[in-house]
């Protein structure tokens, strides 16, 4: 096996194969439970810089169309407390600010440990030569034509030295792309950020309410058609995934922030360019046993449940990415929902803070 077959099996084991997912859920500010909580308004006094109030409130979470996908669904009523969010996904400009602040190196820019890897990993698994334990990341790098659509890894490659600040690898950079989201992101490393910037990664219920903007149980977040009066509202994957990538809506890429229109609550590409990450574990029955038609999750079991990967351990994306086509992956969707494994970061995957608001500062309606 060569060193690049090496690498595509471990990532793929990374993104793919089962382990024990034995972690608590983190305290979560926002629970997917059955409260009624009003509408709050805006606070007084400054708003924190570039971002919104999310007022909160009762909304309809998953949905119940055919269409969707088993995960998203049945539809459940809940609410949900008002907090302020980032207006747009943490650009590279943002990160690289963190970055010199704080001299912080992210999971792809560091050399994989045998003891981490062999966790999740089939018992017996022979340990690599040390010289392919290298940093690197997943790169979407699809063929010049068509390919079966089971297999991600005809599209995704482990690219050695592919970090944030080396999207594609160590030849490309982030010229121009500034203001665009930062990527190659794993959960520490935005929790990392987050900590620096005084916020924290929303909650599942926290971004699918934001996303909404009150428009409830619509299929897009604008509305019933995914391009009204053909305008593209977001940035997502035209053509034929994953060969033939049009750039219709102007980009076949990542784009800057705050390129497409805004939704209700004034929250920039909650929708496409990149799938953002959020402080649940992934658990494709949530919703089904919050309605009670599945079993509920007592303390201490484990959080996390895919029956296409029954032992992963994952956290919810939301939103789905520029890589989210019509032919594959509609995700473009506020009940879309994903796993992503907690430990990696791809090129199409970033976040968004939220924060709350004292309570002091409140007044309830
Ligand atoms: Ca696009
Ligand atoms: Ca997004």
């Amino acid at each position: 096996m060569n060193k690049l077959k090496l690498l595509q099996s471990i990532a793929a084991v990374f993104l793919l194969l089962p382990f024990s997912c034995k972690e608590k859920s983190p305290q979560e500010v926002n629970t997917p439970e059955k409260l009624t909580l009003s509408t709050q308004p805006k606070p007084s006094g400054e708003a924190p810089k570039d971002m919104v109030w999310i007022p909160g409130g009762e909304f309809t979470m998953g949905t119940d169309e055919i269409n969707a996908y088993a995960a998203e669904r049945p539809a459940v009523n809940l609410s949900v407390k008002g907090f302020w969010m980032d207006v747009h996904e943490v650009t590279n400009r943002e990160f690289s600010e963190f970055v010199e602040a704080t001299g912080y190196v992210t999971v792809a820019e560091r050399k994989p440990e045998w003891e981490d890897l062999k966790k999740q990993l089939p018992p017996g698994t022979p340990k690599p030569d040390d010289s392919v334990l290298v940093p690197g990341s997943m790169v979407f790098s699809p063929p010049p034509y068509a390919v079966p659509l089971q297999d991600i890894s005809l599209w995704w490659k482990w690219v050695e030295g592919a970090n944030w600040k080396h999207p594609e690898g160590p030849e490309s950079n982030l010229e121009g792309r500034e203001n665009h989201p930062v990527v190659h992101i794993a959960y520490e490393d935005a929790e990392a950020y987050a900590k620096w910037a005084g916020k924290r990664l929303p909650t599942e219920i926290e971004w699918e309410f934001a996303a909404r903007g009150g428009m409830n149980g619509k299929r897009f977040a604008w509305g019933d058609e995914l391009t009204p009066n053909g305008q593209f509202l977001a940035n997502t994957f035209q053509g034929v995934f994953p060969h033939d990538n049009t750039g219709k809506d102007g980009f076949t890429g990542t784009s800057p922030v705050k390129t497409f229109a805004p939704n209700n609550f004034g929250l920039f590409d909650m929708i496409g360019n990149v799938w953002e990450l959020t402080s649940d574990w992934y658990d494709a029955l949530k919703f089904a046993r919050i309605a009670g038609q599945a079993p509920k999750l007592d303390a201490g079991m484990n959080p996390c449940y895919n029956p296409d990967n029954p032992y992963a351990m994952e956290r919810v994306i939301k939103g789905g990415s520029f890589l989210c086509a019509e032919n594959y992956c509609v995700n473009y969707r506020p009940s879309a929902r994903q796993g992503h494994a907690f430990d990696s970061g791809t090129s199409n995957v970033g976040f968004r803070l939220v924060k709350d608001q004292e309570e002091q500062n409140l007044s309830m309606k």
